[in-house]
């Protein structure tokens, strides 16, 4: 694709190189300089350097970007959608979170949908996003789904990309927190997730002093139905795993395609002091040994063992246990060192990246080798719990020297990998089919988590950009308090180094994981069609009215409404119930206009949808609270939208 980089500079460098000469400068006005660039940059303090990257990031109204990048939000609990090379917010995306914009768990559709994840019988209404992935078709973005996770509450969420909203939250019923997911095989048959904090399997309790008996970590694997947009929990299993923390995870592709590699730390099984001075606390605990596992699955023979039965079932889950899984060598370990985090496979799917967190290498597995060593059965020892370990030095092509605290990897299209350096705040660029190539290093502002490349995680990198995901922005924006966004940053790799050209913070929740597509992969609607379409079944909902049907009817003390909406006005717009009445309004929004998208909220019942054209809402409630309430719209959608309002009137039990 033909950036809009390259258009772009020659405008800019005309101004800057003097190919022509610029205009005799104006008297700058004020601080920003008035119209002549060379009085603008005088003003403003900026370099060629700056007005440069100002070239490749500014991106004039009515232009679109190129990319679009899918950020985590964290705590915020959903997704954030980002353009590149704007760097402009698109969209938030709610996903594990209640919010009103949205009307995203306000009485609507999605209050359902937010339901499904609850946990034991809990309400949980946020979530802890961490890892973001696309679906794939052939180990490239197919621009469909976004799979997310939340690390708190062990849950996996499913994001339609044609409306860019969530349609499934999953909880899952076996591990009580997760991190090695959402990440997907190559052609989006499994959505992987695998569990971080060990905990007894199913939710059970057991005494810390059981740990190395009772407590496990598992990796599931959610079966995606491709045909119905959903992950299909009765044709899903998972595989026990040791109570090692397991970390990040990538799915094997092309040469290790059917394979898959989660990191861990915790081999020692550390569980912290309990108030004993003797021992160590968990996180010392934790960083005794100098290797840990990385784990090796294979996957497609766990696949034939639930086929053949040879798994037991735990809360409904069908689980391929830690004993079957080692005897079976649907689980191998190979050493890795040092408490080490991401674990991202190669473009080529021939070598696997293990950052060393607390080492300073970066560890290039390969996956020839490997697979060489399982096929001859040629293992170096065995863990505690039976399963084989291979040989390190066997297993690897070499390890490169990156820095402190490598953490994650993407990759372009000449081989370079670009690697995130926490604790020297840097991105380091190296080259996996040549470690003998010196590495190139940029400072970063500052405590780079993540790292995200356009079409990073697919078979074919696109190159171009790079976005380092910093914890920390410090003093890069104006201070807002002790409690500071993330840092966003762009770097450029288009060129022979690397440079630094936009800054965006980020102010809800601090996103881990992103993900880049090519913003022509991403086919979105412009409405729900046709009217009164579902957007959970993605059909025309039998509640849904035409315009003339529009009714309420009564059975007792059971009142459904069917309701339109459409510029300005409801459709009724009025309401007399009585106290207690068991009401579902069903609203449609008669529109198909674009961009011409209806509120509706009923004051004080704290009910609040948004009715972007077309679409089908359902609330129930029970009308406990008598009074008149006004409902009205909360979208400017015309002149008269002030007027777009009506009356909820609830007469008091026994008037
Ligand atoms: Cu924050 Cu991927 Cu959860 Cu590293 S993880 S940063
Ligand atoms: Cu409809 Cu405002």
């Amino acid at each position: 694709m033909k950036s809009a980089i390259s258009l772009l500079l020659p405008v800019f460098s005309l101004a800057l190189y003097g190919c022509q000469p610029p205009a005799p400068a104006a008297a700058p006005q004020g601080a920003s300089g008035g119209s002549d660039l060379s009085a603008v940059m005088t003003a403003r303090g900026l370099t060629d350097e700056d007005v440069l990257a100002a070239a490749k990031t500014w991106t004039p109204s009515g232009k679109h970007d190129d990319y679009v990048l899918f950020a985590s939000g964290g705590q915020m609990g959903g997704l954030i959608a980002i353009g590149v090379p704007s760097m402009r917010i698109l969209k938030y995306i709610s996903v594990f979170e209640t919010e009103p914009w949205q009307g995203y768990g306000y009485g609507g559709l999605s209050s359902k949908i937010l339901k499904e994840g609850n946990q034991g019988g809990k309400d949980i209404t946020w979530g802890d996003v961490h890892h973001p992935n696309l679906s794939e078709t052939n180990g490239d973005y197919d621009g469909k789904y976004i799979f997310v996770n939340d690390k708190a509450n062990a849950r996996i969420a499913v994001v339609d990309l044609a409306d860019f909203s969530t349609k499934q939250i999953i909880a899952n019923p076996l591990i009580m927190s997760d991190h090695g997911g959402a990440f997907v095989t190559p052609n989006t048959d499994y959505v992987i997730e695998s569990s971080q904090y060990a905990a007894p399997l199913g939710g059970g309790y057991a005494p810390l002093s059981d740990y190395n008996e009772k407590y496990r970590g598992a990796a599931m694997f959610w079966k995606f139905d491709k045909e119905k947009g959903r992950i299909d929990p009765s044709k899903s299993f998972a595989v026990e795993l040791p109570p090692y923390m397991q970390d990040l995870s990538d799915a094997g592709k092309l040469a290790s395609d059917g394979y898959v590699f989660i990191g861990s730390w915790n081999t020692e099984r550390a569980t912290g002091t309990g108030g004993d001075k003797s021992k160590p606390y968990l996180e010392s605990g934790a960083s005794q040994n100098d290797m840990d596992f990385l784990h090796i699955i294979d996957w497609k023979k766990a696949e034939k063992l639930v086929a053949d039965g040879k798994t037991t079932t735990i809360n409904g889950v069908k689980v391929i246990s830690l004993e079957t899984a080692a005897k079976e060598h649907v689980l191998t370990f190979v050493p890795e060192p040092k408490s080490p985090h991401g674990a991202d496979v190669t473009p080529d799917g021939k070598f696997i990246v293990v950052g060393g967190k607390l080492d300073t290498h970066a560890t290039l597995y390969d996956f020839a080798k490997i697979k060489d060593e399982m096929d001859k059965g040629e293992y170096a020892s065995k863990d505690p719990y039976g399963v084989d370990v291979l040989d390190f030095a066997k297993s690897i092509k070499g390890q490169k020297e990156i820095g402190l605290g490598p953490l994650h990897s993407v990759f372009d299209d000449k081989g370079n990998v670009y690697t995130s350096v926490f604790l020297d705040s840097t991105v380091v660029k190296w080259n996996y089919l040549n470690l003998d190539q010196p590495t190139e290093s940029i400072a970063v502002n500052y405590n780079i988590g993540h790292i995200a490349a356009a079409e990073g995680d697919t078979v074919s990198p696109d190159g171009h950009y790079v976005v380092a995901m910093n914890k920390m922005a410090e003093d890069r924006f104006t201070p807002v308090g002790p409690l500071l966004p993330q840092n966003f940053q762009l770097i450029d790799i288009s060129g022979p180094t690397m440079k630094i050209i936009y800054d965006l913070p980020i102010p809800l929740g601090e996103p881990h994981y992103a993900q880049m597509i090519k913003a022509d992969k991403l086919h979105t609607i412009p409405a729900y069609t046709p009217a009164g379409t579902n957007p959970y079944t993605n059909a025309v909902d039998p509640g849904a009215v035409k315009a003339g049907e529009e009714r309420i009817e009564r059975h007792g003390n059971k009142v459904d409404v069917y309701m339109s909406v459409i510029r300005s006005h409801f459709t009724p717009d009025y309401l007399e119930l009585n106290q207690g009445d068991d009401v579902t309004l069903h609203v449609t929004s008669l529109e198909q206009a674009y961009d011409q998208t209806h509120g509706f909220t009923i004051d004080m019942y704290n009910v609040n949808l948004s009715m972007e054209p077309g679409k089908y809402e359902e609330v129930h409630f029970t009308a406990d609270r008598a009074g008149v309430f006004p409902f009205y719209c909360t979208e400017f959608c015309s002149a008269l939208h002030l007027e777009m309002e009506g009356y909820m009137l609830v007469k008091p039990k026994g008037a």
